[in-house]
């Protein structure tokens, strides 16, 4: 299997960290997504990273359908539990860790513009996002080690890539001061193997518009 990521993105983390964890091996190619010449779009038409090739040709894209994929390989650890309501509670967090890091981006994009093109609405209106959402995190997470049913899984993977990520990009934002069970959370799972191996790292993105 062949996956192409850019090194800072929290959804190609995801798909990584899930690979490492259930002991896939595969070969990273890495690309960024934004400049011209990416190899993203002759992978998926959307043009973004993640996007995995599989040995039988196919090409899978979108971190949500390629972490469903690898669960139907049934290997360990489950990910995705099938009980239904622990596998919606999963669905449920990682939306919503998603979501903080698509407002994240749309702000390191927005600053990417040149000065006299920057809204400062639109950052307040994607920073709102992600004030919310950590704080909705942190409510879901409480005082348990993980957050569904106690056992690691999609969930604790979406928001630990979210924490990076976002103390990459923003920041400013002290998230660790103004919530510090994620920020206990983000040490715990920072330190198994899958997540110290696929740490974000900044790539340079070339200005837009
Ligand atoms: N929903 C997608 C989001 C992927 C995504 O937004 N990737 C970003 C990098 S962090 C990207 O490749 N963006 C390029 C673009 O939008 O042109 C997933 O979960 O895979």
């Amino acid at each position: 299997m062949k996956l192409l990521i850019a090194r800072p993105s929290p959804f190609a983390r995801k798909v990584r960290v899930a690979l490492l964890e259930k002991g896939l091996p595969f070969e990273t190619r890495v690309d960024l997504p934004w400049n011209p010449g990416a190899q993203a779009p002759s992978l998926n038409p959307l043009g973004k990273v993640p996007a995995l090739q599989l040995d039988d040709g196919r090409t899978l894209y979108d971190s949500k359908v390629i972490i469903e994929y690898l669960e139907t390989l049934g290997l360990e650890p489950v990910l995705l539990p099938a009980e239904p309501t622990a596998r919606v509670a999963h669905r449920q967090i990682e939306a919503l860790a998603d979501g903080v890091c698509d407002a994240v981006v749309l702000i390191v994009l927005e600053r990417a513009r040149r000065p006299e093109l920057q809204s400062a609405d639109w950052i307040s209106r994607q920073r709102a996002k992600v004030e919310a959402g950590f704080a909705a995190a942190d409510r879901l997470l409480g005082a348990k080690t993980w957050f569904v049913d106690d056992a690691f899984g999609l969930a604790d993977v979406a928001v630990g890539c979210m924490l990076a990520y976002t103390a990459l990009r923003l920041p400013v934002f002290d998230w660790r001061g103004r919530h510090p069970a994620l920020a206990a959370f983000g040490v715990r799972i920072e330190s198994r193997p899958s997540f110290a191996a696929t740490r974000p790292e900044p790539q340079p993105i070339q200005t837009v518009g």
